[in-house]
């Protein structure tokens, strides 16, 4: 289904007075307010193709209802997403879950839609059906070449399906690793690794770039190949230009300070996005910001920070996607609670006094440094938030619109009750 613009429109008409009392108390004392409304009207963050589904664990799935059974259904409620926040304009593929059999047509719903196609993703972590060799002692970094050419030839593929959608990034991410002391010889491993990421490198068009993600553990419990930023960075940094290192803010172990990690690969210029998602444990892909939204802004401080010591556009030098799985939620309400979540770090960090803080930390005055990362955080930035959308052309309050324009009961009207989301 495709959200109506006058529906938005009218709903915003009913809560625009006090939307608009609440955005000029917050605005007044925004310095450089056109400057951050015209930041937050252009950041956008990708949705993945996979997360249009309810998701599961090990030990079982709750489907929900009027999922997408498609390609073409995915990108629809992409669009529905679009609709409402206008800050997801791209969607990004997992291949082989959703190849594009006509890219032609493909690409020109996604445009009727207002997407674009973002970095495509490869899946060597699990065997496909009829498939030759099985990854499961690995694949990019296996022992068997030839398991390691079938491996590479995929990506390749991949690369090949997203050249057809005009995608300019392949994201890797590998489960390669070992689950036993005394199973892998490391070097062995991650020169494998580097050896098969060459090859696909070597086959990257001259405009795309390869973004290596890294995880500490799981589904290998003993090592991942690519198990840190560390890990990632080399192989980046020995590959070339065009590699840079992906990071999953889920894919840490307990109290890693992320921030820090962000701002060293963005100042070696090797930072190619993120993967959004928040953890209370592990690699736990809940809610953007339902956990721990102190983190996600002290992240965004640092990456604005960073990327304007670099002179870099906030909205499109770095990939920004959203990484998560929904087993309880309904996923379109939880990608749209997750981009919000994000905007609202972005803001806040857009409203840090980087001026004062400079000289706080000039001065060893750690009270006052606080202070000023604090004042930034507590600021209750959501209207300004509500107000970029809404001079998109989107909804002031996009799960509240979702909700009363039923876009769920009419989805399952249009798919039925008895629906599973392909891929996951
Ligand atoms: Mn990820």
């Amino acid at each position: 289904m495709q959200i109506e613009k006058y529906k938005v429109d009218e709903l915003n008409q009913q809560s625009l007075n006090k939307h608009k009392n609440q955005f000029e108390f917050v605005a007044a004392d925004v310095a450089q307010l056109d400057d951050v409304m015209k930041k937050l009207m252009a950041f956008n963050v990708a949705i993945p193709s996979w997360a249009l589904g309810t998701g599961g664990t090990r030990f079982g799935r709750f489907s929900g209802a009027g999922e997408p059974g498609s390609l073409e259904e995915k990108i629809e409620d992409v669009g529905v997403i679009h609709a409402l926040n206008k800050s997801s304009n791209s969607i990004s593929l997992h291949i082989p879950w959703d190849i594009p059999e006509n890219a032609a047509s493909i690409k020109a719903l996604a445009a009727q839609l207002g997407l674009h196609f973002d970095a495509v993703n490869s899946n060597t972590f699990q065997d496909q059906k009829d498939q030759k060799l099985s990854y499961k002692f690995g694949s990019l970094h296996h022992v068997d070449k030839a398991v390691r050419k079938q491996a590479v030839e995929h990506n390749i593929e991949v690369i090949k399906y997203g050249q057809q959608l005009d995608s300019k990034a392949l994201s890797v991410w590998l489960s390669d690793g070992s689950n036993f002391p005394g199973q892998l010889n490391f070097r062995t491993a991650f020169q494998n690794t580097l050896e098969s990421l060459q090859e696909i490198y070597a086959a990257l068009p001259d405009d795309w770039k390869v973004w290596v993600e890294y995880k500490p553990y799981e589904p290998n419990f003993y090592s991942t190949t690519i198990g840190d930023w560390g890990q990632s960075y080399l192989l980046a940094s020995k590959l070339g230009s065009k590699a840079s290192t992906l990071v999953d803010l889920g894919h840490h172990l307990q109290g890693a300070n992320i921030e820090q990690i962000v701002s060293l690969l963005l100042m070696e210029g090797k930072l190619a996005g993120f993967h959004f998602n928040d953890s209370k444990y592990g690699d736990d892909d809940l809610t953007v910001g339902s956990i721990n939204p102190y983190q996600l802004f002290l992240i965004f401080n640092e990456l604005v920070e960073g990327m304007d010591a670099r002179g870099m556009n906030h909205a499109t030098s770095i990939g920004w996607m959203i990484d998560a799985s929904h087993n309880v939620k309904d996923p379109i309400e939880d990608l749209l609670q997750s981009v919000q979540a994000i905007k609202i770090a972005y803001a806040q960090a857009l409203l840090v006094d980087k001026a004062a803080l400079q000289a706080a930390q000039q001065h060893n005055d750690v009270v006052l440094a606080q202070e000023i990362l604090q004042q930034a955080y507590r600021t209750d930035v959501r209207p300004l938030v509500a107000e970029a959308g809404f001079r998109n052309g989107g909804a002031l309050s996009p799960v509240d619109a979702y909700r009363k324009l039923q876009v769920r009961d009419n989805l399952i009207k249009e798919r039925g009750t008895n629906t599973v989301a392909t891929g996951l």
